[in-house]
This record gives C-alpha cells, sequence and structure tokens, in this order.
C-alpha cells in the first residue's frame, strides 16, 4: 500500500513536470505589485499531494510566487501546522496581514483566494 501510494505520488509530480502550466506574462511593474502581496503567503505542503500539486499550479499559472514548506519533512513546519493552523492537513496557506495571522485550508478555497488576489493586483 505504502509503495502504490509512493508510485501514485511520482507519477503525479511526472505529470505535473511534463504539462507544467505557463504563467500569465504582466507588466514588471505589477508583477513587482504582486510579488509584495504574495510574500506574505506560505503554502505549507506535501510535494506529491495532488491537492498540494494542484494548488502549486494555480499558482504557477496565475504567475504568483509561492513560499512553500515542506510539512512531512520537516518537523519544525509540521509542528507550526499543527498547533497554529490546528491539523496537519495539506495544503494549508498561512496568510499574514498587517500582523494577523490566518490558515486556509482546503485546496479549492486557497485557489479561489489566488486567483482573487490576481485580480485585486
Ligand atoms: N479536501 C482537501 C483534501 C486534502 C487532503 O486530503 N490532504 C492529505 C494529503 S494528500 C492530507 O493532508 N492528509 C492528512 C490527513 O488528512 O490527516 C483539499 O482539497 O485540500
Amino acid at each position: 500500500m505504502q509503495f502504490v501510494r509512493w508510485f501514485l505520488g511520482r507519477l503525479i509530480l511526472l505529470f505535473d513536470f511534463i504539462f507544467t502550466p505557463r504563467s500569465k506574462k504582466r507588466a514588471a511593474e505589477q508583477q513587482q505589485k504582486l510579488d509584495a502581496m504574495t510574500a506574505n503567503l506560505k503554502l505549507y505542503q506535501f510535494k506529491a499531494c495532488p491537492f498540494c500539486v494542484k494548488v502549486r499550479r494555480a499558482a504557477k499559472r496565475e504567475g504568483l510566487k509561492l513560499e512553500t514548506r515542506d510539512a512531512k519533512n520537516d518537523e519544525q513546519y509540521r509542528q507550526e501546522l499543527l498547533e497554529q493552523g490546528g491539523k496537519v492537513k495539506v495544503p494549508c496557506l498561512r496568510i499574514e496581514e498587517q500582523g494577523e495571522v490566518t490558515w486556509l485550508y482546503e485546496s479549492n478555497d486557497i485557489v479561489a483566494y489566488l486567483e482573487k488576489l490576481e485580480k485585486a493586483a
């Protein structure tokens, strides 16, 4: 079972690599504005989790720079997610706005948040 899961994970990563979406092109000034907005976002994830791949692909498509944090292999990030987010479930987006931190779970909600952010820039 563990092997099947591992194998499927590799398959997902392979397909993600082959069919990487193209990023939106925009004026340098607008990109800088977006980069500033996404600087306060951290994506807690597992590399081969299909829901995390979905979020990473959405970020790539929208041309958003998103720092990722490995909550599977990095004990510190795993603990942060558990203690501050409330559960070890990925993907989870840590959003810091004016010193206030919120933890957004559910891939669909994260994708919707990113698309809204892109439109607001
Ligand atoms: N409905 C969730 C599903 C997320 C999910 O099931 N993630 C798995 C990894 S692929 C997970 O975190 N499992 C750990 C757990 O549920 O405790 C989404 O779309 O984000």
